[in-house]
């Protein structure tokens, strides 16, 4: 962590070019969706969710810090399956996260998707798309389609992507198209070391994926995504750099995912010695550390945050329980799949 110098900007303080109120905001987007996930893990288990759960442990504060460096009320935040602190820090609420889980007809896909696939293409969260490397094409489509009418002015694009989706042909072509455009868009991936159950070494040749950006055209920065000031120094740039017209930016967070691929999954594959090395660290156990002795805020208070995360995942999820959901012999399903296709 870099020594921290302050300056005053209005009434934020900054610490090493951060502004306070962000740090606090970003962990407390971090705990909530810590404490999130731990109850959909607990209902999978339990039996309550059908279809897959995946999540994001311990690449909190890579995927936070986008969510809240990103201006919520212009740009574009397309997350990925391990996204849902950066979702939480742009602004997506509890409740569209656990309807979506639940199958209420309340959420966002209508009941019609179990669990990540969820999005607000009109208040620029588009829905996640499974097939990896698809979402930079998509956000790409979408900044350009404000370039043509005029109204790009100001607003960034942003997706995530692992660092198993930086093979997809989708990535390459978006990536090219990207640079090409010059699009004001930042991509990170974060490299957890896996996909699914198969190691960097087995995925690419390259030393660093940042060389992916390079052969590209597009700048690259690479952060400790176990670090949590790091993570927002480093995105930070990155988005101010994709404002202020330097073209398209990649920023690459060494990580390890803290989780199986998915709940199925116990990770076992994942060597005792790479999870006891430095990428291992919980970024949230870090964060928290940082933010305290950044005198930022105490014990007490990310206590007190912590029981407030955890009762609104309650009364989220107590919610979504007595919700509606689809009703397969009143619904007719042919009508919606085949609603615009003649
Ligand atoms: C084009 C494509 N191929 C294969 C899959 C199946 N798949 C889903 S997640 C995954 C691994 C992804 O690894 P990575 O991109 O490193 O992300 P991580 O799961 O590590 O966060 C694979 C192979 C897919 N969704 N899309
Ligand atoms: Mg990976």
């Amino acid at each position: 962590m870099s020594s921290p110098t302050s300056s005053a900007l209005g009434s934020e303080s900054l610490i090493s070019g951060i502004e306070t109120g962000l740090m606090r905001r970003t962990l407390k987007a971090m705990i909530l969706s810590r404490i999130l996930e731990s109850k959909l893990s607990s209902l999978y288990k339990a039996g309550k969710i059908v279809g897959g759960v995946y999540l994001g442990t311990g690449q909190e504060a890579f995927s936070a810090s986008l969510g809240s460096c990103l201006d919520q009320s212009k740009d574009i935040f397309a997350p990925l399956i391990r996204d849902q602190a950066g979702r939480t820090a742009f602004g997506e609420p509890v409740i569209e996260a656990t309807r979506t889980y639940l199958g209420s007809v309340l959420g966002p896909m209508r009941g019609r998707d179990g669990n990540i696939h969820r999005g607000r293409p009109d208040q620029r969260r588009p829905a996640m798309i499974s097939h990896l490397g698809a979402s930079v094409s998509v956000v790409a489509g979408m900044l350009m389609a404000r370039r043509m009418k005029g109204e790009l002015g100001g607003v960034v694009g942003a997706t995530c992507v692992g660092d198993g989706a930086t093979s997809t042909g989708a990535f390459h072509e978006g990536l090219n198209l990207v640079a090409v455009e010059k699009l004001p868009m930042v991509v990170l991936v974060a490299d957890n070391q896996f996909a699914y159950s198969t190691p960097r070494e087995r995925q690419f040749a390259c030393e660093n994926l940042l060389d992916r950006a390079r052969g590209y055209g597009v700048a690259g920065r690479e952060v400790d995504a176990t670090d949590l000031v790091e993570c927002l120094g480093g995105v930070q740039k990155a988005v101010e750099a994709a404002r202020s017209g330097e073209g398209p930016q990649m920023v690459v967070g060494k990580l390890l995912r803290l989780c199986g691929h998915g709940e199925h999954d116990d990770g076992s594959y994942v060597a005792a010695k790479l999870k006891q090395s430095p990428l291992g660290r919980d970024c949230l156990e870090v964060g928290i550390r940082q933010v305290i002795e950044l005198g930022l805020t105490t014990p007490e208070e990310v206590a007190q945050w912590k029981t407030e995360a955890a009762e609104e995942v309650q009364e989220s999820v107590a919610r979504a329980q007595t919700d509606p959901t689809p009703d397969p012999y009143l619904e007719d399903w042919r009508a919606v799949s085949e609603e615009g296709m003649q």
